[in-house]
């Protein structure tokens, strides 16, 4: 297969005006209809017309009204065309029932439904699939099931039909259809701009009573980019649809989204607080990209960042708003870190703006989307609150209709703020994290830092040039005082030397405050000063992250030294663990120890050969050393933090479930159990529940309450999910291998909805020391798996291959075992493009 390149991009070669569609919905030979209006693009090349499809039955084909015969391949087809405005008319036949892939028209638990992100509306007509053409929509539904969706506004209905009307021009990739047995959820929202907007969460009969929560955070988000960014919304309805196989997350389709079903649905009986925060953060990413994704979208899908990253940025900011800023930040590191970090150091790191892609749906990664949203981030920091919110309002009025690209939102801060961000800009070309070593010194009451500035290689990327890092920094006195408050300063060369005037000696700096900038720090400071900042910081994320240097410190000396469980990190964590000024959420991520995949990396990082077994001892005595140390304390947040009254899923309660649930955790390896089972057995909520079984696995004394969960569970998908995953991914030692090689068998699981792969494939790559057990059961089984499931569903097969990114970090043994495993899958007949270009990439 070819690549695309970044550099090739030329405009279509027609304007399209508008696009009439009508579906005869048939499981298996649905009938589309399509007429769409075109006129020759002035500022293109002139050329036939060529439109992309894929799997489609061509019935016929028209031009103005007159019968043409195309010339059809494998990707599309390609037809000479009046040399003025001209309606393109055409139908075709496709198969919704062997849908497979979940990409373009399939049926799901009976219900047709539609993704088309990122090039699935080739598989519904013949269409230019590309993001920058853009075209109001009509559509009709010929159908009898009683609820019929497309975007926009309703239109008329009746017997057996519905018409929908989107009259915002918008790509194809946003497009949508929905048909099925379903019942609405409903609101109304009023829109700052006096607009009553129908809210409709459509889910299967029987789900009704699990949408409040959706629905709330739906009206939290709507009133919050009102306030916030100013943008109100601008249909008469907004639908949303709970969807059992789906192949992401959700999807942004303008005024019907659809969602997989386990970011919608929860009851306080069947999901957790993650689960809750998880909904609030995807209803509220999905609504906010009607303006930043469809409103303004993107030109080419190598600006996929442009719409992603500034969404989940702003979705990170709603859920700090609404939550805690310091939570959200330490969660939003560390899954930077545990994804991004991880792919950005291995074969599939890429640029956030990539240069050439195989496959597009390979590059919907955390690169994309999260350091997306970090740089962001370092562009508010640079320019300022006021400066980003300006060079928004800029880009808002100066955008809104178009397909944009990373230059034009450069451009309107550069036009906003005066501020050059030439050097800026590397950030989005240049992939690897950089690698800030940091010199400090304290004389005379100076402190004085130098800072080393150096980018990895990456593939394909050997010198690479220094992009401007917002670093932030401030300094405590060891008796507790803030001596210098944050300051950003910008590290634009190397290296880099600032000092400040402190008044003291007896201080130690606070660096990269708030994760300024998505890089790696080497800081050298003493175990005794990290304890006083992990007392004293005023900046929670380094707080926090105070605690965490002194938890790999010691899990490192454990692993390479055979040290003993370092009680200066113990004595420093007590009184932390004790504040009761600290909120509990906080307190219960500062007690989280690093999880084995972050040793490993860290370790690599440092120039060892990761043991996993090792690994995973060291963390097992250093939680075992934490139980025994602070069993006092840890008992007496048991006992304090029990939440009283019905189950609220908002942050205050959360975060006391959180941290009792964490203290749990630790006190199970002592008492064998016996509080957990306790609480497993009283338990009223999936929280508590969760939070009791899981200890329980760990420790291997689950069996019981497993048999117990699955008894009244068993015909609930999403729980039963759950079920699955935990008792792979929590499994202790390395048996995760055998029991999800045991869980394939089962009759519940069925491989073929993506929620419920991954809930056992997927969670034997949580399990560190199971999935790199030294027999290569592990990686074997990940690979058959693999196998089989790309023919059926390339883009969740070709996802999880990244399982096998880290390879590099491991003995020779275990990297000859990975690489067997990926020289069996590319070897696999027939392997698709997706897949085919993520294994060739780690095969390099
Ligand atoms: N655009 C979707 C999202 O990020 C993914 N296809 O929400
Ligand atoms: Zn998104």
């Amino acid at each position: 297969p070819r690549a695309v390149h970044l550099t090739d991009y030329a405009p279509f070669s027609h304007i399209v005006e508008h696009v009439h569609l009508s579906f005869d919905l048939r499981r298996s030979a649905t009938r589309v209809t399509a007429r769409i209006g075109m006129r020759p693009n002035p500022d293109a090349t002139r050329g036939p017309l060529r439109l992309d499809g894929e799997g489609l039955t061509l019935l016929w084909a028209r031009i103005d009204g007159a019968e043409v015969a195309p010339r059809l391949d494998a990707t599309g087809l390609t037809v000479d065309a009046p040399d003025a405005p001209f309606v393109w008319e055409c139908a075709v036949e496709i198969d919704p029932s062997s849908n497979t892939a979940l990409e373009g028209l399939y049926i799901s638990n009976g219900m047709f439904c539609t993704q088309c992100e990122a090039e699935g509306f080739r598989k519904i007509t013949y269409y230019p699939d590309r993001p920058d053409v853009m075209a109001p929509f009509t559509v009709r539904i010929n159908s009898d099931l009683p609820v019929l969706l497309s975007n926009g506004n309703p239109g008329a209905s009746g017997d057996g039909f519905a018409e929908w009307e989107d009259p915002h021009p918008k790509p194809a990739y946003l497009f949508a259809l929905v048909a099925g047995d379903l019942v609405a959820h409903s609101d109304r929202f009023t829109t700052s701009e006096g607009r009553d907007v129908a809210l409709n969460i459509w889910v299967r009969p029987g789900d009704e009573d699990k949408c409040a929560y959706a629905m709330d955070a739906l009206k939290r988000s709507m009133a919050w980019d009102e306030r916030v960014y100013g943008r109100a919304y601008d249909l008469d309805v907004f639908n949303v649809v709970a969807v059992d196989d789906f192949n992401m997350g959700a999807m942004e389709n303008k005024g019907l989204n659809i969602f997989n079903a386990r970011y919608v649905l929860a009851s306080p009986e069947t999901a957790t607080d993650d689960d809750y925060a998880r909904i609030e953060s995807i209803v509220a990413h999905e609504y906010f990209h009607n303006w930043t994704g469809n409103r303004i979208t993107c030109r080419d899908w190598f600006q996929l960042c442009l719409k992603e990253g500034l969404t989940v940025y702003r979705d990170q900011q709603f859920s700090g708003d609404e939550r805690s800023h310091a939570v959200q930040r330490i969660g939003d590191v560390q899954m930077l870190r545990g994804r991004q970090f991880r792919e950005d150091a291995g074969p599939l790191a890429h640029p956030v703006r990539p240069a050439s892609y195989i496959e597009i749906n390979n590059f919907y990664t955390a690169t994309v989307y999260e350091k997306g949203a970090e740089l962001i981030g370092m562009l508010r920091r640079l320019v300022g609150d006021d400066g980003y919110a300006k060079a928004l309002d800029l880009y808002f009025a100066r955008h809104d209709g178009q397909a944009c690209t990373i230059e034009d939102w450069l451009a309107v801060f550069q036009d906003a703020t005066g501020r050059d961000l030439t050097q800026f800009k590397l950030w989005y070309s240049q992939a690897g994290t950089p690698v800030l070593d940091v010199d400090w010194r304290l004389e005379d009451g100076t402190l004085t830092l130098k800072i080393d500035a150096a980018i990895p290689e990456t593939p394909g990327q050997t010198d690479k040039a220094l992009p401007v890092i917002p670093v932030s920094l401030g300094a405590i006195a060891r008796d507790g005082r803030e001596v210098l408050a944050t300051t950003v300063i910008e590290v634009s060369e190397t290296p880099t030397r600032v000092s400040f005037d402190i008044g003291t000696d007896d201080a130690v700096p606070s660096v990269l405050r708030n994760f300024s900038a998505p890089v790696t720090l080497n800081l050298d400071l003493a175990k005794a000063d990290r304890a006083v900042l992990l007392a004293h910081d005023t900046d929670p994320f380094n707080k926090w992250e105070a605690g965490r240097m002194l938890a790999k410190a010691a899990l490192t000396a454990m692993v390479t030294d055979g040290a003993d469980s370092d009680p200066d990190f113990l004595a420093a964590l007590q009184p932390v663990l004790a504040d009761e000024t600290l909120d509990p959420a906080f307190r219960a991520l500062v007690l989280g120890l690093p999880s084995d995949d972050d040793m490993a990396g860290t370790l690599a990082l440092a120039g060892q050969t990761p043991d996993p077994d090792a690994i995973a001892a060291a963390r097992r005595d250093l939680g075992h050393a934490m139980a025994v140390d602070l069993e006092s304390t840890l008992t007496a947040l048991y006992d304090g933090m029990q939440v009283h009254g019905p189950y609220d899923p908002a942050a205050a309660d959360a975060g006391k479930r959180a941290l009792r649930n964490a203290a749990l955790a630790y006190l199970t390896k002592l008492d064998g159990g016996d509080r957990a089972r306790r609480q497993f057995d009283a338990a009223d909520n999936m929280t508590d529940s969760l939070g009791a079984l899981v200890p329980l696995i760990r420790i291997g004394a689950a069996d019981d309450a497993l048999a117990r969960f699955y008894q009244s569970w068993k015909d609930h998908r999403l729980v039963l999910d759950k079920w699955f995953s935990l008792q792979i991914a929590a499994a202790p030692g390395t048996e995760g291998a055998a029991i999800a090689a045991r869980l394939v068998e089962h009759p519940d699981f069925d491989w073929k909805n993506p929620n419920r792969f991954r809930s056992v494939i997927g969670a034997l790559g949580m399990n560190h020391a199971s999935f790199h057990k030294a027999d290569g059961s592990g990686y074997a089984l990940v690979a058959d798996w693999l196998i089989k499931l790309d023919p059926v569903n390339p883009q969740t097969a070709a996802r999880m291959t990244t399982l096998f990114e880290t390879r590099a970090r491991y003995d020779a043994d275990r990297q000859g075992l990975m690489r067997d495993a990926l020289d069996r899958i590319s070897a696999a007949p027939d392997l698709s493009r997706d897949t085919g270009e993520m294994v060739g990439r780690m095969l390099d």
